[in-house]
């Protein structure tokens, strides 16, 4: 449990009362998969929002804490320096507050020999890739990783696809000549997923090291995941706005366009699919909703042309857009207003469940007297919200679209409060949260995810294997 020193709250003056007047009341929205600043790692781009940007258009749709990454590329050695070099980003620039997972792109011995301090750090969750070039671990890079992070307690998220599969897909597009957008899907077929995450479940269970994984967009992954968890492992999942609105239709569209639905793993086929998501989060296959908020911009024109244009490909190619797409904004409105989530499902994906897993709780995530910051939003009531057509130019991050351009919105926060501060107020001047005031935040042991078993895992003479 994070604890903060804070006094009764009857003893407490209010300096201002807010009449809710029968809107919800809710803990801060808790983002546990951000994207800020981070090098060029999945493909070409480089990230349109800065920690001041993202965490700015983070506070104006609700979102009052966020964890993000702090990269480590594969030709670094350590993970400290990083995690320094990634505080020096943040640090006097949010308007949330913040922490971050380790993104482990090289788990060097020393790099292992590092978790023990960055668990002293606060950092108690890391990120590991089983595809990209610059990030992908192999499975026993992976059986070091969940081995040194199960000693430690940190929670290890995994990205879940198999990336010689995409490869081969995306040569086999090339000889095709099939360079759109659309084909960004085609070269990230389900299977890439559902094999990944398959052996991502195996991998964690044989070394009882609870996993997170992270942006799950197939039914057949969500699958693998729910009957993992009904044999009592320890697996924990995340899905996205994205895999729940978005289809591969939206890759689809005149030009490039389709491009500003470029993720990883890809929009997929139908509504049928999204139908699947949506019942993974209301029958807790999905422990929490993020946003993967990955911000790059369509007309970024460095040196005069767009990333994905080059003398070789000049329309553009599919495999140079860079992936990711930006939400932090959208995330708490979108997943409310589609009125699909029973509200206090809605709070717990949102909210609790990324500040329990993380372990950020009862500090954020929750509304207890004494023990949570007064992280609050308080959305419209009904007959005061008005629906309204979603225009990028609403938005409060440095990306020139939104991917859910147009789309129309039921619910956006009303007013959010950041440790007892105002810093939203939609109908009297919007942003009133200032840069610096977001906090760097220690961070405990999730309270969710742990392992099995006691004892450290080792192999015997008898020839066994398993927990001393
Ligand atoms: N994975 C992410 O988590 N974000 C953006 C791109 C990716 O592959
Ligand atoms: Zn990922
Ligand atoms: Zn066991
Ligand atoms: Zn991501």
């Amino acid at each position: 449990m994070v604890k903060t020193p804070k006094g009764d709250l009857r003893d407490a003056k209010a300096t201002r009362t807010i009449d809710a007047e029968g809107g919800y009341v809710m803990p801060g929205g808790v983002d546990g998969h951000v994207h800020l600043q981070e090098p060029p790692l999945f493909g070409k781009g480089s990230s349109a929002d800065n920690y001041e940007t993202g965490s700015r258009s983070a506070v104006c749709g609700g979102t009052t804490c966020m964890v993000s990454f702090a990269p480590q590329k594969k030709s670094e050695d350590t993970l400290l320096d990083t995690l320094r070099a990634t505080y020096e980003r943040a640090r006097d620039n949010c308007y949330i507050d913040y922490s971050f997972h380790l993104l482990v792109g090289n788990p060097s011995e020393r790099a292992l020999s590092e978790f023990k301090t960055l668990r002293e750090e606060g950092i108690t969750s890391l990120k590991i890739y089983m595809t990209y070039e610059a990030l992908k671990l192999n499975d026993g890079q992976i059986l070091d990783v969940l081995l040194e992070a199960r000693k430690q307690k940190i929670t290890t998220m995994v990205h879940a696809e198999n990336g010689e599969v995409i490869d081969w897909m995306t040569k086999q597009l090339e000889k095709r000549k099939l360079y759109a957008p659309k084909y960004h899907g085609t070269s990230h077929p389900p299977v890439a997923e559902t094999e990944a995450t398959y052996r991502a479940i195996q991998l964690s269970d044989f070394m009882d090291s609870p996993i997170l994984i992270v942006h799950v967009s197939t039914p057949e992954a969500a699958a693998h995941i729910r009957s993992a968890q009904s044999r009592g492992i320890p697996i924990y999942a995340e899905t996205c706005p994205q895999y729940l609105f978005l289809t591969r239709s939206d890759l689809d569209k005149p030009g490039f366009e389709g491009a500003k639905c470029v993720c990883s793993p890809p929009p997929r086929e139908s509504e049928a699919d999204c139908d699947v998501i949506w019942d993974g989060l209301s029958n807790g296959t999905f422990t929490i909703l993020s946003s993967d908020h990955c911000p790059f911009r369509y007309n970024d024109n460095v040196n005069g042309k767009q990333t994905c244009v080059t003398d070789e490909y000049p329309v553009g190619h599919f495999k140079y857009i860079p992936n990711g797409i930006a939400g932090i904004e959208t995330r708490l409105s979108l997943a409310l207003g589609a009125d699909r989530l029973d509200v206090k499902k809605f709070v717990e994906l949102t909210s609790t469940n990324p500040a329990k897993l993380y372990g950020l709780h009862p500090l954020k995530g929750a509304l207890v007297e004494g023990q949570s910051d007064a992280d609050i939003n308080i959305w419209y009531p009904p007959e005061k919200m008005q629906e309204f057509q979603l225009k990028n130019e609403m938005l409060h991050h440095n990306v020139d679209y939104t991917p859910f351009e147009g789309r129309t919105m039921k619910q956006w926060p009303r007013y959010t409060l950041l440790r007892g501060k105002v810093v939203w107020d939609r109908d009297n001047g919007g942003l009133l949260g200032e840069k610096g005031y977001g906090k760097f935040i220690k961070r405990e042991a999730s309270s969710l995810a742990k392992p099995r078993h006691e004892g450290e895992w080792g192999i015997f003479e008898d020839g066994s294997f398993g927990f001393s």
